[in-house]
């Protein structure tokens, strides 16, 4: 681990929870209106995090997935190249106000990885964990859109530490604190866990369209 929480950072990020800070009280429609309602388009790429961005060399990279599976799996970097692999061009909006078009990924599907594991019946819900301690959740439908992977590159080029590498989840119709950067753990569960940002005051599915900034 490098770097310290930014406990300043955390504090004011949940003060605006609290205010409601960004809000326009409009909503708009998914697939009609490109960009979210109070969103504003950037062309470079902010970098956000709790001020920890974890060096994990490729390597010693693990991915263990469980919890309500029929069959666990742990995956290093060669398991997870050994997947059908697929790129999907996709936009970011984060709940900081900044959308990104046209980010293109490569990596393998959630709903390929859903395929390797066999989520039971009862799982309902995906808790996810990565190496800076960070964790989110997703209603499972959520988490097994088409446009859902597991991504190790962003336009062709491996994703950097700091942007979450070697690998992090992209969940793109959603706020981007739902793709966790430096993926560690996935359990399916049937009950749902709010993680670091939900516990916060951030909404607990967090629609763009919807305006779900904050719960
Ligand atoms: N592991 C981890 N993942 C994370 C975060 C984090 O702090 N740790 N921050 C989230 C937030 S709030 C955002 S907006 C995006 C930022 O991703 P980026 O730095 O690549 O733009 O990562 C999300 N995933
Ligand atoms: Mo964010």
């Amino acid at each position: 681990m490098t770097g310290e929480l930014k406990t300043k950072l955390i504090e004011t990020k949940k003060a605006w929870a609290r205010a409601g800070r960004l809000l326009t009280g409009k909503t708009a429609e998914h697939g009609v209106d490109r960009l979210p309602p109070g969103q504003r388009l950037v062309e470079n790429w902010p970098v956000l995090d709790l001020g920890i961005q974890p060096h994990v060399p490729r390597d010693d990279w693990r991915l263990s997935v469980g919890g309500l599976v029929e069959t666990e799996l742990a995956w290093g970097w060669d398991d997870l190249l050994r997947q059908p692999q697929v790129e999907m061009v996709s936009d970011i909006h984060c709940v900081t106000q900044w959308s990104r078009y046209d980010n293109r990924w490569t990596g393998v599907t959630t709903r390929h990885l859903a395929e390797m594991v066999t989520p039971k019946p009862e799982a309902r819900f995906v808790l996810l964990s990565a190496y800076d301690g960070y964790t989110t959740n997703l209603r499972i439908e959520d988490f097994l859109d088409e446009d859902c992977l597991l991504a190790h590159a962003h336009d062709g080029e491996q994703i950097e530490r700091e942007h979450g590498g070697p690998v992090r989840l992209v969940v793109p119709r959603y706020y981007f604190w739902k793709s966790p950067k430096w993926l560690k753990r996935i359990t399916f569960a049937a009950e749902d866990k709010p993680g670091f940002w939900e516990e916060r005051g951030y909404h607990n599915v967090g629609d763009p369209w919807l305006e779900q900034r904050y719960e």
